[in-house]
């Protein structure tokens, strides 16, 4: 078995550390953790930065060797070298839902950015409150909301059947909004709260800020 050091914020604030930390929990996967003050510029001091190329976190270290960041990246690479059956999966099986989760991952990382500023993960896990949504933060809370409903149109309980890594990432979305208490579409509560009393998420969650 490799061993392996994951990387993350101290503050356990960061929604792409939550990723990969839920990644390697989901994969029943033993790992170190290390844990970087951001607000200290941790992530920028030479050994961290020349080892994760970009001084970012999350990163992964493999047999001490190795080094990952990006969490897509992380997840990609657990995916692959603990593959299902023998570890759980993280994406989909079935090619075009894989594909789909993809989209929703590489969507959530780029897109929302007045949501996601307004809406910090500060509020998300510490209860921090601010003003009313600006324009364009609302109007990147319609777009997710149309997006998340047009997704779980189904009616089922995950994206995609059975639960994937993207379904960690449109629950912090959607948390996003549900934990301020702006304006959320029934479903969409009740999906973002099932997401959260995942073992997994949990242990996240109720990390001490
Ligand atoms: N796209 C990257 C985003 C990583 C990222 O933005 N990490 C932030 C914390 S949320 C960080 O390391 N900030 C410190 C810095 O950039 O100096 C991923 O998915 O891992």
């Amino acid at each position: 078995m490799s061993s392996l050091l994951l990387c993350i914020d101290a503050d356990h604030l960061s929604p792409w550390a939550l990723c990969a930390h839920v990644a390697l929990r989901e994969k029943g996967l033993p790992f170190e953790l290390r844990t970087l003050n951001l607000d200290a510029g941790e992530q920028h001091a030479d050994d961290y930065r020349d080892a994760s190329v970009t001084g970012r976190v999350p990163a992964l270290c493999v047999d001490g060797r190795f080094w990952l960041a990006e969490s897509t990246a992380i997840v990609e690479y657990l995916e692959e070298r603990f593959a299902p059956p023998q570890y759980a999966a993280l994406l989909p099986r079935d090619l075009e839902q894989r594909a789909r989760a993809r989209q929703v991952q590489a969507w959530i990382r780029s897109d929302l950015l007045a949501l996601r500023k307004e809406r910090s993960t500060e509020v998300v896990f510490r209860g921090a409150r601010g003003a009313a949504l600006s324009r364009d933060a609302q109007q990147a809370a319609d777009k997710l909301v149309s997006a998340a409903t047009r997704l779980l149109a189904h009616g089922g309980k995950f994206l995609f059947g059975d639960w994937c890594i993207a379904d960690v990432d449109l629950a912090v979305m959607l948390q996003r909004l549900l934990q301020h208490g702006d304006a959320l579409p029934a479903p969409l509560r009740a999906y973002a709260e099932a997401q959260w009393q995942r073992p997994s998420v949990a242990e996240w969650v109720r990390q001490p800020r």
